[in-house]
This record gives structure tokens, sequence and C-alpha cells, in this order.
């Protein structure tokens, strides 16, 4: 046993020989076992705080909660140093980062021995999904960092409580995670310890997970996007159910029929604002299941039912307002992790886009005065807060329901000034996978891409898929086989940016996006009338709830229209794109390219 390793509170002999191989390995002084306690999270919240890591926020104004700001080179998820290291290159397909397998488990033993000198090692036991839930799973990360132990704490089932329902005999994900900053013999720490080298590891075929050199959310919690959806989506393939970067939303119509709805968007479409949406019409209500990823399994009945597999939001704070998202703000009035927002004056937090102009005295993310004059932003544009899932005043009550909640549509959606109207109805499920798998967004100031730029980002899946994006799209079409299509959901496309000659948003968004929903709603039910077009199915004239809107005639028309000749040009970039699958594009997407191509032909 390596010296200072803590008693194993399990039996799980398999674990136990792990931990204590990693811990050889990584030379920890002390070894941490999470049991998950609150007397635990506010031992490592204090540890933090003397490192400085952490800053307690004023008490009166957002009791239990915390401020972290990051090393300036350490604010967000590092796609280039993202690797798939399936046995085969073509396993982890053309849209992921690929590296030798043996090659890179070489390297990792190199970056990982000793890597936690100094420091302590936590076993963090998790559990994705609701506690006790067929389509839950469990990992265990091992991490040298206390931030990562504590939002683990908030964003999973952490603890003594996953551990139980790993047995002795249970599976688990491994999941290894090092800032990459061992400490020597008296030397002092840093407030963010990380490393300029980062790696990010996935080996879909043995499912682990190996990190390296990060402190920061999508890199080091490593049970969400590393697992949930890298991981889990290889799983999911192998096992026939879906891991999918969705929200989850239920809707409930003023006669008190309840629907559930998934949404895939990709970043920068609002998914979070919906997620918690408020909906503007009299009588309807929607609450929250999940913000970002889903995972759904048929059902004995047949259904598609799904979980929300975080317990947790790690949201964007920059943008959220009691304007475009009140139900938000008020789930961060407490107990919150904030990391790079801005500081104020009196002990609170805050951001570009909470109130019009910032307060007076700001402390930027980077811990200087901040300067309104500078242009610069006080919060990083990727500012995150990390809070219980469970604080939100929409959750759905039924949020942790181990059974998960039926799906009865599924939303894409992407950013589009031109040519994609506000809401289209697939014909059937292939189409509707069709549709999902040509996703695109244009670009905003806060995107990568430039603006009105066109990028592909099929399912939102692109920089998470755990395998070849080909293989998943045919993995989408089989789920058609595995049950009664008619009882799987319907499939729509949605996108509220559409913009008029002027350049302006024709549709206003947020709130009123329900009556989307309510034509999606009646849709299910078969109330609500669609015109069939080359791309999908509209609303009919009259079937969009527009009232008290102001919406001109010429703007809806807009909204709604699908102009043959521009979907010609739009229907023309797909074959580009598809090309990069090669032989792994399933023929069923190209017929349905072809048989987009004849509709329009037909309407020209
Ligand atoms: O950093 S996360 O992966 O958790 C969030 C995101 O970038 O989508
Ligand atoms: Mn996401």
């Amino acid at each position: 046993m390596t010296p200072g390793l803590h008693p194993a509170p399990t039996r799980h002999a398999g674990l136990v020989e792990w931990v204590e191989r990693i811990a050889a390995l990584t030379r920890p002084d002390r070894v941490h076992w999470c049991d998950g306690s609150e007397a635990e999270k506010q031992a490592i919240i204090a540890d933090l705080v003397s490192r400085g890591t952490l800053r307690a926020l004023d008490p009166d104004k957002r009791p239990g909660s915390y401020h972290a700001a990051s090393d300036p080179k350490d604010v967000a998820r590092v796609e280039s140093r993202t690797f798939i290291c399936s046995r085969d290159e073509i396993d982890a397909g053309p849209t992921n980062n690929w590296a030798d397998p043996q090659e890179m488990r070489g390297r990792l033993e190199g970056l990982f021995a000793g890597c936690m000198r100094g420091r302590t090692m936590y076993v963090v036991p998790f559990c994705m999904g609701p506690l006790g839930s067929d389509i839950s799973a469990l990992g265990v990360e091992i991490t040298d960092s206390g931030y990562v132990a504590v939002s683990m704490g908030v964003m999973t089932r952490m603890g003594a409580a996953a551990l139980e329902q790993l047995g002795e005999t249970g599976t688990f994900v491994p999941a290894v995670h090092t800032l990459g900053a061992p400490l020597d013999e008296g030397q002092a720490d840093v407030p963010w310890p990380c490393n300029d080298e980062k790696w990010i590891v996935h080996f879909p075929e043995t499912r682990e997970i190996w990190s390296y050199g990060s402190g920061y959310g999508g890199n080091a919690l490593l049970g969400k996007k590393c697992y949930a959806l890298r991981i889990a989506s290889v799983m999911a393939r192998d096992e026939g159910w879906l891991a999918e970067h969705m929200l989850i939303l239920k809707l409930t119509s003023p006669t008190g029929a309840v629907k559930y709805v998934a949404a895939a968007f990709p970043s920068a479409c609002g998914k979070t604002n919906l997620a918690m949406l408020e909906p503007s019409l009299e009588g309807w209500k929607a609450e929250c299941v999940g913000d970002d990823i889903a995972w759904m399994r048929i059902g004995a009945d047949g259904r598609l039912y799904a979980v929300n597999p975080e317990a947790g939001f790690f949201g964007v704070a920059p943008g959220t307002s009691r304007n475009t998202n009140r139900n938000a703000v008020e789930t961060l009035s407490r107990d919150v992790i904030y990391t790079n927002t801005a500081l104020t004056a009196d002990g609170d937090v805050w951001w570009e886009g909470l109130s019009k102009s910032p307060p007076d005295g700001l402390t930027n993310w980077k811990g200087q005065p901040h300067d309104p004059a500078s242009g610069e932003p006080a919060a990083h544009p990727n500012a995150r807060f990390a809070v219980a899932a469970g604080q939100c005043p929409a959750i759905a009550p039924e949020w942790e329901d181990p059974k998960g909640v039926p799906i009865d549509a599924i939303l894409f959606g992407g950013r589009r000034a031109s040519a994609v109207p506000l809401v289209t109805e697939a014909f059937d499920w292939a189409h509707g996978v069709f549709m999902g798998s040509t996703v695109a967004s244009e670009g905003t100031a806060a995107a990568e891409n430039k603006v009105g730029e066109l990028r592909r980002d099929p399912f939102a899946m692109l920089p998470f898929c755990g395998y070849n994006m080909g293989d998943y799209f045919a993995h989408w079409l089989s789920m058609a086989g595995r049950t009664d299509p008619a009882k799987l959901p319907r499939i729509f496309f949605v996108n509220w940016f559409r913009k008029g000659a002027d350049g302006r948003f024709i549709w206003p968004g947020f709130g009123e996006n329900a009556r989307v929903l309510k034509w999606i709603f009646e849709r299910l039910d078969d109330r609500a009338a669609a015109l069939d077009t080359p791309v999908g199915r509209v609303p009919a004239p009259g079937a969009l709830d527009v009232e008290g809107l102001g919406l001109s005639e010429s703007d809806l028309a807009t909204l709604l229209d699908v102009d043959p000749d521009v979907w010609t040009e739009e229907a023309a970039m797909i074959p580009a794109f598809y090309a990069q699958f090669g032989d792994r594009l399933p023929g069923a997407l190209w017929d349905q390219h072809a048989a987009l191509s004849a509709r329009l032909e037909d309407a020209r």
C-alpha cells in the first residue's frame, strides 16, 4: 500500500487495485476517498480558500457561494488537445483527433509519473443519472484538484451512495485527472495550478478517460463531456441506446396534458434559456429536466425514455439575466461555485448582461480593476457557474425519476439568419436523422467562427461524439428498427434567429418560443395543421399562435418561407460535408439528400 493511503471504504477489489496502481504511479502525499458529505465539502472548500483557489462571496448576498479565478491560459475546453484513442484510426472518424492507443499510454505513463507529488489524491465515486436507475451508469474520478472534487459533488451524485451502488463487482468508468502541477517539498502552491501542456484522452474500447494539465470544466470534471457524451456515446452504440448533447424540457398545456421534449443546439443558440423557459402563453407551463445532456433508452412499452445524467448545471454566466433567464438567476442565489466572473466591491459576482452597466469598483476575472473604457469584458466570456439542478425554481418534480421521462419530440436547431424556417417537422425518423446530421450554425461574435460563417455541428455533437460520426448517424438510423417507429419521438428543426431584409431578428424568441412549442405539442396530438414543403412540414397559415405578437403578415411569411432556389444552394453544400465520412456515411442519408434534391427540383 502507498504510504498515507486512506483505507478504502469499499470491498470492490478491482476499484481498490486501480486506485493503488494510480497512487503508485502519481505519488500523492495523501489519498482521500470522497463520501460526498457536507462536512467533507466544507473541509475541501476551507482548504481551497486557504490556497487562494476559492474566495467566499458575501454570505448575505450569496450564501454558501464561492468564486474561483482560473489561470488565464485555462479557461475553456481544448479541442485541439482532446483525443479519441481507438485501436483503429477510422473508428475515431474524421471529426476527432486520434492517436495510437499504445503510444498514448506510453506518453501518459510518463506524464502521470509523480504528477500528484505534494498534493492530495481525491477518489471521487459518482453516478451519472438518478441513483437506482437502469439508465444510469457509474464512474470513479481520481483527481488531485479539490476544486474538481467539490465541483463533481455539485454536478453528479457523488460519494458513498455511488460507491454503494457499485457494490463489490459493479462496472465503472475509470477517469484519472491531474493538474500536472506537482509540488516539491516546501514549494508554495498557486491559486490555480495547471500545466501549459494539456491532454484530454479517451480510450473508447476500454472505456477509460485520462486528463492532464487543466483544472477547467469540461477538461477536468470528467463525468460531463468526457464520460456522459464521448465514452457514453460508444457505450450507447454498443448497447442500443442514445447519449446525446440535449436538454430535456417538460411541457404542460392549459388542459394539464404533459409532453417531454429533448433538444440539441450548437453553442450560442439559447439552449440553457430554452431548458429554463418561462412560457409567454397563458396557461402553459414549462419545467426543466436537464439543461445539457440526455441519456435515452427504449423502455418496455417501446417508447424512448430519457434521464439527465447530471445533478447540476455548469452554465455560461455572461448573458444570463432576469430578462433572458429568470429561472437561472434565481437558481444562482446561493450555493454556487462561480469561475471567471467579475467580483463586485461588496463581495458579489457580476458578468456582462447581468445588468445594463457594470457597477463601480469591479474587479475583472483576471483580478485587476475593471476599466470599462478598455473594451475588455469584466467577466471572461466563458465564465461559468456550477450549481445543483434541484435549486432551479422550474425543475420538474420527476427530474430524478429512475424510470426517466418518455420523450415525445426531439428538436434540432441552429442560428440561421436566412433560409431555415422558424420550425419544420421531419417527414419521418430517417428524415429527422438527416436534419440532425446537417445541423449548422452561423457564428456570433462570441463563437470561434466568423460572424455569419456556417459551421456544421451534426446533432450538436461535433466535439463530443466518441467514435466515427458516420457510424453515429447509422446508429441513429438504426433506432427505427429497435421499436415500433410510431412510438419514437417525432423530430423537428427550429430556428429562432431568422432575420428580415433590414437585419433585425424577426422572431422575439425567449418566452415567445413557447408558441412554437405549442404548435409542436399540437402536431403530436394531430391537432395542428401543417403544409408540406420540400424540406419538411411547416405550420399552415393560422396554425401557429402569433396572437398579440404584432408580427406583420410579411414577417410571418418570411419566418415560415421555404425558397426552393435558396434551398437548392443549401442542399448543394451537403455533399462536400458528407464526403469526409467516406463509406462510413450511411447510404440512407445519401438517399435523403437525393430525395430532398428531387423535391426541390419539383418545386422550382
Ligand atoms: O466546459 S464544458 O465542456 O463543461 C462546457 C462546454 O464547453 O460545453
Ligand atoms: Mn453543452
